[in-house]
């Protein structure tokens, strides 16, 4: 079943006033009884974080931030345009609430979050992914039972091979992913942090996989990020919050510099959703405990996920209508 929790018509619900769920979306907590077109699950897990924890509580900030939008859509003035009103109107977006963590179990962790993944599309709704760390990519991809293609945007490959057998860490997603017979391309974007290796750089491209970076985007624009890939393929999406560039993710342990500008991440997320088909995305790495005052990182994260949620809309919408 699900909750509503916006109450009667009238009422101001404030930002700070009531139970947070990702833009006040109505609460499911039955997945096997869900009924929308999009679903939000959080995964409140940092255990596989190499340096400063913290991202266990980025979905929860995200999701607090997201009140922040009470108009009942996001409004781009530059194109005059509204997006989310229909969805957000009819309760097409649900939150599901947070996958059960098991400390110091990331394999339990994971499998529940594959299943409840599975169960999410089982209903025929997208997921939203909401981190913790990029350890859950993989967990999430795993988890579709038809081919897609995935894109990631990062700062960082996360392309590390699996060493004492640590497989649920936020290092190894992506060359985990790339392993999945399902998944037919990767496309990493934006990466640049030169604590990668170059071993796993080549590794990736060996194995198919295309690396855009900065000065590529700089060069063909964020826009072409996409290019690459087959119009209307099927298409997975993570985006991991340091894919901005430093200077806009103070709340984020693995921040980059030289990264993309919002304009940047605009352009790509329109670019992708507008050449692919989107069939889910999350979204990692923010660290509430190291945000500044003001949550910049948090309200950053909800206006990505947010965003990017209404593009894919917005492109859904417009091939329904040709
Ligand atoms: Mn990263």
């Amino acid at each position: 079943m699900s909750a509503k929790i916006r109450g009667p018509g009238e009422r101001l619900n404030r930002a700070y006033s009531g139970v947070p769920t990702f833009l006040r979306s109505d609460y499911c907590d039955d997945i096997d009884a869900l009924d929308a077109d999009y679903a939000v699950i959080g995964v409140p897990y940092d255990d596989g974080s190499p340096f400063v924890g913290g991202s266990r509580f980025c979905a929860r900030a995200i999701r607090e931030h997201s009140l922040r939008f009470g108009g009942g859509a996001l409004y781009d003035i530059a194109e005059d345009k509204e997006y989310l009103r229909a969805v957000l109107a009819g309760r097409r977006l649900v939150d599901c609430g947070d996958v059960d963590v098991a400390p110091s179990r990331g394999d339990v962790t994971m499998a529940n979050l594959t299943r409840d993944v599975e169960r999410i599309l089982a209903r025929g709704a997208m997921p939203i992914v909401l981190g913790g760390d990029h350890t859950l990519t993989y967990p999430v991809v795993r988890a579709f039972n038809r081919p897609i293609h995935v894109v990631q945007l990062d700062a960082h490959l996360d392309y590390s091979e699996v060493v004492q057998g640590m497989t649920y860490v936020n290092s190894t997603s992506m060359r985990l992913i790339h392993q999945l017979d399902h998944v037919q391309s990767l496309t990493q974007v934006g990466i640049r942090s030169m604590r990668d290796m170059k071993k796993n750089a080549d590794d990736a491209r060996a194995n198919g996989g295309r690396i855009v970076t900065m000065p590529e985007i700089r060069r063909d624009g964020a826009g072409a990020v996409a290019d690459h890939l087959p119009a209307g393929a099927n298409v997975y999406v993570t985006i991991d919050i340091d894919a901005y560039d430093m200077s806009l993710c103070p709340g984020c342990v693995s921040a980059e510099p030289g990264g993309l500008s919002f304009e940047e991440m605009q352009a790509a997320q329109r670019a992708i959703s507008q050449r692919l088909n989107v069939v889910g995305f999350d979204f990692v790495e923010v660290n509430p405990p190291l945000e500044v005052g003001t949550g910049v990182t948090s309200y950053l994260g909800a206006l990505t996920v947010a965003m990017f949620l209404g593009y894919v809309d917005d492109a859904a919408r417009a091939a329904e209508q040709r």
